[in-house]
């Protein structure tokens, strides 16, 4: 089986076949997390879209259940897309979500569940009142830009908010609605937030984050002690941007530090630089923590998609908290994956010569998780940036291939023993404006002989002060997904490959420098991994 499908995950997220998208509606509810996401019930590409339902124990291994919502009433009758869940007074979940109505027309819905004392919330029931949120003459929304309402929020006054991904023209809009009752909704004069040039807004997310420490907290917490976090997901750019920011619960505006139209696109933070789309958070209240989910398509064509019966998955669930700095969020895989790590393979401290290149033996290299640190002296050996570039363009000008005084140097993964494929993520020092400047990237473009597929190289600057701190690395492989935490979660890259010679008990992981100055491994661990139980995939 693992011949014929060489690029399905082993612990990544992803059904027994076809298509998938977002995530929808992540809770969790009388001990069991509950995940739901946009599938097509009918082939490997997008349509026909139903909630697929899966829950789990430990957000790793998960069970199948049949769809949770599906076109029924008019008011989804031509699809059931992306939205979340709310916990309402008395633990009570619902969901809000957007259906396609008979005149295609986007409106927002909601569904509860049949039978609260079923753990597994197996069956869902629709309000005869839907659509609770719809496009009019009067409240001039665009009726094909109106979508993906997120998770509820309540206000001093009792009241529960909502936002909804919308545009004017080019304007990205967070368009608000609040309710006493979670039913009948009223659209707030003001949006929440908007900004010019930036194009629809899907799958928003509003969140507060802790300050200090790295505890999540409930979506309605509003204090000094916390900073608010929107996530938009920009169907022009297909990436996930993020501003951390103040809520003005009176006026109810958010107020971001650094937002869309002070900067330029390029500057603003994002989730994830690689492939990823359309993420969401919630709130684990068992654990105390937030967690994000993501998808992450295909890199592949669309007739290979076709011909492998499936396209889509979704990342290793994300614990997000506000680094202290206070200026960007960090990210790190839920704890519970490493349940999964079999054999460790430890090294001791190794100096890694200009050119040099060790295999990391020990390791089933198509299913592994790896950790590495690199300790940089010689700082004068970087090269000098002379002007700020877009760091994806410059991992891709300098690639793997490319030497500089300090790096590249990293990981090599999905390698094949002659080095015909590779797939490299590494880091690379520059001095730029008397500072150091650390770029981090992934780099595709030899990751298969198949050139059908997308190889584009991804990158990002990390803000790591590398003559103080440690400059890490871990990345999660898994047959054909690479995702790459750099500096202790401050950056994730995460890319899609599908090597045709390294794959399996083929692939090989080596660590590498191409700089010509030394650096030193002050630590390497490296764990096989071992199967999820994913859906289908037992
Ligand atoms: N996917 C859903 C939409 C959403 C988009 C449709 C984002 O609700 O805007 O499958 O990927």
């Amino acid at each position: 089986d693992s011949f014929k499908q060489p690029y399905r995950t082993a612990y990544h997220f992803q059904p027994p076949k076809n298509w998938i998208n977002d995530p929808n509606g992540p809770l969790s509810y009388k001990g069991l997390y509950h995940l739901f996401y946009q599938y097509n019930p009918k082939g490997a590409v997008w349509g026909n879209i139903v909630w697929a339902h899966s829950v789990s124990t430990d957000l790793v291994n998960w069970t199948p259940l049949d769809p949770a919502i599906f076109p029924s009433q008019p008011s989804d009758i031509n699809g059931c897309w992306s939205g979340s869940a709310t916990i309402l007074h008395g633990n009570k979940p619902a969901i809000l979500y957007t259906g396609i109505d008979p005149m295609n027309h986007q409106v927002q819905n909601i569904a509860y569940p049949k039978n609260l004392s079923d753990p597994f919330l197996r069956e869902w029931i629709k309000s005869p009142k839907n659509p609770l949120m719809e496009p009019t003459s009067e409240n001039k929304i665009n009726a094909s830009s109106f979508r993906d309402p997120t998770s509820g929020w309540l206000g001093k006054d009792g009241n529960w908010r909502i936002i909804i991904g919308s545009k004017r023209n080019t304007r990205g809009i967070a368009i608000l609605y609040k309710s006493k009752d979670f039913i009948n909704w009223i659209k707030s004069k003001h949006p929440l937030h908007s900004a010019k040039g930036t194009g629809m807004w899907e799958c928003p997310d509003f969140f507060p984050v802790l300050k200090i420490g790295r505890f999540g907290v409930d979506t309605s917490l509003n204090s000094d002690d916390v900073r608010h976090v929107l996530k938009v997901s920009l169907d022009d750019k297909k990436h996930d941007y993020y501003l951390i920011g103040t809520y003005n619960d009176e006026k109810d505006k958010f107020v971001p530090d650094k937002g869309f139209e002070e900067e330029n696109i390029e500057q603003i933070l994002r989730y994830d630089y690689g492939k990823y789309y359309a993420s969401k958070t919630f709130f684990d209240d068992g654990k105390n923590r937030r967690i994000l989910l993501g998808w992450v398509n295909e890199s592949s064509s669309v007739a290979d998609d076709i011909k492998k019966g499936w396209s889509g998955i979704h990342t290793i669930p994300r614990t997000i908290w506000l680094h202290k700095s206070g200026k960007q969020l960090i990210q790190w895989p839920v704890v519970e994956v490493e349940k999964l790590r079999v054999n460790p393979v430890k090294w001791p401290t190794k100096i890694l010569k200009g050119g040099e290149l060790f295999p990391i033996n020990g390791v089933t290299a198509a299913q592994a998780d790896v950790e590495i640190s690199f300790e940089v002296n010689n700082i004068r050996e970087a090269e000098v940036l002379d002007k700020w570039t877009d760091p994806q363009i410059l991992c891709s000008q300098k690639g793997t291939s490319v030497k500089s005084g300090l790096g590249p140097f990293g990981l090599l993964v999905f390698a094949s023993k002659g080095l015909q494929e590779f797939t490299s993520v590494f880091f690379r020092i520059f001095i730029y404006q008397q500072k150091n400047l650390v770029l981090f990237c992934s780099d595709q473009s030899r990751s298969s002989l198949n050139k059908d597929n997308d190889m584009t190289t991804y990158g990002t600057f990390i803000d790591v002060d590398i003559l103080h701190e440690k400059l890490s690395l871990r990345s999660l492989i898994d047959h054909s997904v690479v995702e790459s935490f750099g500096g202790e979660g401050k950056a994730c890259i995460t890319s899609r490959v599908y090597p045709t010679l390294a794959i399996n008990d083929k692939a090989l992981i080596y660590a590498f420098n191409n700089g010509t100055t030394n650096v030193k491994i002050t630590r390497l661990s490296a764990w096989s991994m071992k199967k999820a139980q994913l859906n289908g995939n037992l």
